[in-house]
């Protein structure tokens, strides 16, 4: 029981106190989630490693990391406040980062409404004084971790995500796992 409740503890102090690790993303609708989810478990048999849970599936936008909760009105906000496109995207291509091993799909082409909601939601964010990442973007959405080898699969993937909003995410570690919350979504314009 002591080392129960000890370990709940140590989830409860995977971030400071009164602050959530948060970050923009797309998070995929059904069609989207469940061809992501079946490629996770394909590039697992190919390639080992830990295949990213379904429900997890997202292609992140900002990374905020530690925020202290008291700013989330703040974000939502700015994040009412970005006027953006609807747009598809094509996920068609898979890539092995060997500094992480993280196996990865994307797309040849980012979408200029892709580009053009990130740019908007970083400069909203550097005005609200938020520190963000001035790395020039590049989409990913994480399928495997701890992959034990690169892909050699001869055919891409071929998946239409059609994106219709982006969402801002809470990453917190529970007792099941680490899992993402979905604080917030706002729609795209048609
Ligand atoms: P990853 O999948 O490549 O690890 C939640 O952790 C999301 O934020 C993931 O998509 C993760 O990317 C991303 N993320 C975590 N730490 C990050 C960082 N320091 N910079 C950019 N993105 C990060």
């Amino acid at each position: 029981m002591e080392g129960r409740a000890q370990r709940r503890r140590q989830i409860r102090r995977d971030v400071p106190a009164g602050t959530v690790r948060l970050f923009f993303a797309l998070w995929p609708e059904a069609g989207a989630q469940r061809a992501l989810g079946a490629l996770a478990q394909d590039l697992k048999r190919e390639c080992g490693g830990r295949a990213v849970p379904r429900h997890n599936v997202h292609l992140t936008l900002i990374f905020l990391g530690n925020v202290e909760r008291t700013r989330i009105p703040r974000l939502e906000a700015l994040a009412a406040g970005i006027r953006g496109a609807r747009f598809d995207l094509a996920v068609n291509c898979v890539e092995f980062w060997p500094h992480n091993r993280i196996t990865w799909a994307g797309t040849r082409h980012c979408p200029e409404a892709l580009r053009e909601l990130v740019a908007r939601l970083g400069q909203g964010l550097a005005a609200e004084g938020f520190r963000v990442d001035g790395r020039p973007y590049v989409p990913h959405i994480t399928l495997l971790r701890n992959a034990r080898r690169p892909t050699v699969t001869a055919a891409p993937p071929v998946i239409n995500w059609p994106v219709t909003g982006f969402a801002l995410v809470e990453s917190a570690q529970r007792e099941r796992g680490r899992v993402y919350e979905v604080v917030r979504d706002w729609p795209l314009t048609a």
